[in-house]
């Protein structure tokens, strides 16, 4: 039953209909099914495979656009549970944003959604964050992790500069750094020197606990 609604949740996604998308989400959690399983079994696949048409020239922009609305509008519905569990813990502060150039930001708020969900306060910085502002805002605040992501190559050089800014200012020792996004790989971030990577948000929480030494057990996490 539930495979059948995975692949209504694809095909809504393929085809931008954001309207099927959200009754669809409605569904998977009126039967119970978790978020993590709606946005990996059902949601993911369909924007993928609109990356890959896209890639191979089989659609457009305007698609790709209608496309990230309908994903925005399934994640929306998704929220409420991805934001569970929040409760009165405090995980710890976390400041995030997309680097410069860039202006996905899907991933990033589903990032956001799940750290809230899990206790941890978060400052989004938004899409296109020049590395000035990812400076500032360290400096003022006293975050515990910065996390960045970057969804374009052509972009992900903003992430390594980002990173040299951050130590230029002398901030480097005050926060750690994580990064992801889609073309992110643990050997970039390896790479730029910062601390975490994760390939998905459900990994970001765990990458964000583990890099502060925060004792939450996973089964109390939403
Ligand atoms: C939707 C979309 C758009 C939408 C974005 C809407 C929005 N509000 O975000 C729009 C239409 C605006 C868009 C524009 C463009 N796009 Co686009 N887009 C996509 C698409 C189809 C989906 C991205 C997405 O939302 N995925 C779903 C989310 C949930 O996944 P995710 O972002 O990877 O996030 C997860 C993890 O990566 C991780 N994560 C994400 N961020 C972070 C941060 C931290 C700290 C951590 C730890 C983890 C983490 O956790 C997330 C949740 O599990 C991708 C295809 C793809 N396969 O990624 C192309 C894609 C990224 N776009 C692409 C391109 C080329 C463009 C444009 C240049 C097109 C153009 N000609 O104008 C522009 C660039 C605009 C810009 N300057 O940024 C290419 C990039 C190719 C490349 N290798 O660089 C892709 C791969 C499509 C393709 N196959 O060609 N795009």
């Amino acid at each position: 039953m539930s495979k059948e609604l995975f692949e209504k949740l694809t095909r809504a996604i393929i085809e931008g209909k954001d309207k099927d998308a959200i009754s669809f989400c409605r569904e998977a959690v009126e039967k119970g099914l978790t978020a993590k399983s709606v946005l990996e079994d059902g949601l993911m696949p369909g924007i993928r495979k609109v990356g890959e048409l896209f890639s191979i020239g089989e659609s457009y922009l305007p698609e790709l656009l209608i496309s990230g609305k309908a994903m925005q509008a399934a994640v929306a519905e998704l929220e409420p549970l991805l934001n569970a569990g929040g409760g009165k813990f405090h995980a710890g502060k976390y400041l995030i944003g997309t680097v410069s150039g860039d202006i996905h930001d899907i991933g990033k708020n589903i990032v956001t959604m799940m750290l809230k969900g899990n206790g941890w306060e978060v400052t989004d910085l938004g899409v296109d964050v020049p590395s000035e502002k990812i400076c500032a805002a360290i400096a003022e605040g006293d975050y515990d992790i910065f996390g960045m992501s970057a969804l374009l190559t052509v972009t992900m050089p903003a992430a390594d500069e980002a990173v040299k800014a951050i130590t230029k200012a002398g901030l480097r020792d005050k926060i750690k750094i994580m990064v992801g996004g889609a073309p992110v790989t643990q050997e970039f971030a390896d790479r730029i020197g910062v601390d975490g990577y994760a390939k998905d948000a459900f990994e970001a929480v765990n990458k964000a606990f583990s890099l502060t030494e925060k004792t939450r057990q996973p089964e109390e996490r939403a």
